[in-house]
């Protein structure tokens, strides 16, 4: 992509949000930034100060005619967020303004960034690895206060630091392995093979406990969806409403109304929930667009992280319902009773119990006791209090991880690789304890070493660079 001469250009872009605005922003980096920004800011000194702010009319280069009044700010090689010189400009928030300035720049011979060009430069000049690059994009993307705070951590570099001390420890164990080999002619031992297994071990318990936060990062990033399913008519519309807060979907008393996927974003204590309504689930429907809805329906149901199985608690579970279950799994199925304000008597709860307890959806869950208490809820979309006693049960698996004191991986390219490293770590255990020679455990080894300098950036292709930074957009 970004490869070879044109890294050696000077780049510009606008780095404010395009449209109009207070202010924008002209971010200019490469080895010329302030001697080409010197021609159409003839106010700037010859030797300015980096991170000083100087005041004046940007010009056009030939004219001299004045464009607009401007702030400059310098920043000197090394010193900048790309490690080149960089100047910023803060010009007016008129795009026609920002464009003028720009083909200034461009008939200078400053070149348009490509996507992520900024970012990429400061990870080629070393002032980040790959991991704080890429938190570069979650923060500036980050739509819940979670997600944010997640992005800062990764960009100070908490994650980094931890793959960094795995990274020695691998070293340390191929160093120590690579000398066993060499020495073995001369009946030489540098290492015992049980403290081999005890790195190893450690290295193994390390790199599990990172992939295995990779749902929580997930849900922290990108939020948490939520399929609203079940027969029609039982009030998921009513329910969609509810929990967004807003009049989104139709509600009707004829079955059938909803037909396609309606989403909608919410947030509950910093996290983000995509809720999404769908065609009520029935078999002898004859109308085609309401049968294509309920395909949708189970698309949509296989996407997400969690599905509200919604039924109408005034009627009961039906036979039908059962079987809808059956094909749910419980681990992350929320089941919920609407319409209680019809019903003048008391739900018996054992009762619901012994109605589901044949099914093979009661037989798949892991601990009943517990599922009774936080997935099942008698609720009526027309009592607004409903939707906290909901979020309070769907933050419940989350809000006890504290996200300041724990290290988590969020993005899928880091969760491939790790749990490439880690499958790789426990084949050379096993051959250690096979008791086969460190030249096969050297050869796993370092297929996870590179798993993990691949997640940092230490090694990389332009496959890697493609993936992470075709997600920019320009000027970042
Ligand atoms: N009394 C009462 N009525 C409800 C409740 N929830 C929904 N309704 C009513 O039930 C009817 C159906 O509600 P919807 O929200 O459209 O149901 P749905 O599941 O989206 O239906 P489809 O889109 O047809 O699958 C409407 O008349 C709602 O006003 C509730 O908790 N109590
Ligand atoms: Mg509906």
């Amino acid at each position: 992509m970004l490869r070879g001469d044109r890294d050696k250009d000077t780049i510009c872009a606008i780095s404010t949000p395009p449209g109009v605005g207070g202010i924008s922003v002209i971010r200019i980096s490469g080895s010329s930034a302030f001697n080409f920004t010197s021609k159409v800011c003839r106010f700037l000194p010859t030797s300015p100060e980096s991170h000083r702010v100087y005041f004046g009319n940007l010009v056009h280069a030939s004219s001299r005619e004045p464009i607009d009044e401007v702030l400059v700010t310098y920043f000197q090689n090394g010193r900048s967020f790309t490690g080149e010189e960089v100047v910023e400009i803060s010009c007016h928030g008129s795009p026609i303004i920002c464009q003028t300035i720009l083909s200034e720049f461009a008939i200078l011979g400053v070149r348009p960034a490509d996507r992520g060009e900024f970012t990429y430069r400061s990870f080629i000049n070393g002032k980040i690895d790959l991991i704080q690059a890429e938190s570069v994009l979650s923060l500036i993307e980050s739509q819940s206060q979670q997600s944010a705070k997640l992005a800062i951590r990764q960009l100070k570099g908490v994650l980094s630091n931890r793959l960094e001390a795995i990274e020695d420890k691998m070293t340390w164990i191929l160093a120590h392995a690579e000398a066993n080999i060499d020495f073995s002619s001369e009946g030489i031992q540098v290492v015992d093979d049980h403290i081999v297994k005890e790195k190893l071990s450690v290295i193994i318990s390390e790199l599990t406990s990172l992939v295995d936060t990779f749902r929580l990062g997930r849900v922290l990033k990108d939020g948490l969806s939520v399929v609203l399913t079940g027969l029609p008519n039982v009030g998921k519309s009513s329910l969609l409403n509810l929990f967004l807060e807003d009049d989104r979907a139709i509600v009707t008393d004829i079955p059938g109304t909803t037909r396609d996927v309606i989403k909608g974003d919410t947030s509950y204590k910093g996290l983000k929930f995509t809720f999404v309504d769908t065609a009520g689930l029935r078999d002898d429907t004859t109308d085609l667009v309401e049968r294509i809805g309920i395909q949708r329906s189970y698309e949509a149901q296989s996407d997400s992280d969690a599905v509200f199985f919604i039924f109408d608690a005034s009627s009961g579970l039906s036979q039908e319902e059962l079987v809808i279950l059956d094909s749910l799994e419980p681990s992350r199925t929320y089941i919920l009773g609407n319409k209680t304000d019809k019903i003048a008597y008391n739900i018996d709860l054992s009762a619901v119990k012994q109605l589901m307890s044949a099914s093979k959806f009661y037989q798949k869950i892991q601990d009943t006791d517990e599922f009774f208490k936080r997935r099942m809820f008698f609720v009526s979309a027309l009592d607004k209090n409903i939707r906290d006693e909901v979020f309070k049960e769907l933050v419940h698996e989350f809000s006890d991880l504290q996200v300041s004191n724990i290290v988590l991986i969020s993005n899928a390219r880091h969760f491939e690789n790790l749990s490439r490293a880690l499958e790789n770590a426990r084949r050379s255990s096993e051959l250690v304890s096979g008791g086969l020679g460190f030249e096969f455990l050297a050869l796993e080894l370092k297929e996870a070493l590179i798993a993990v300098q691949e997640t940092l950036g230490k090694r990389f292709d332009d496959q890697i660079m493609d993936r992470v930074f075709k997600e920019f957009c320009i000027g970042k």
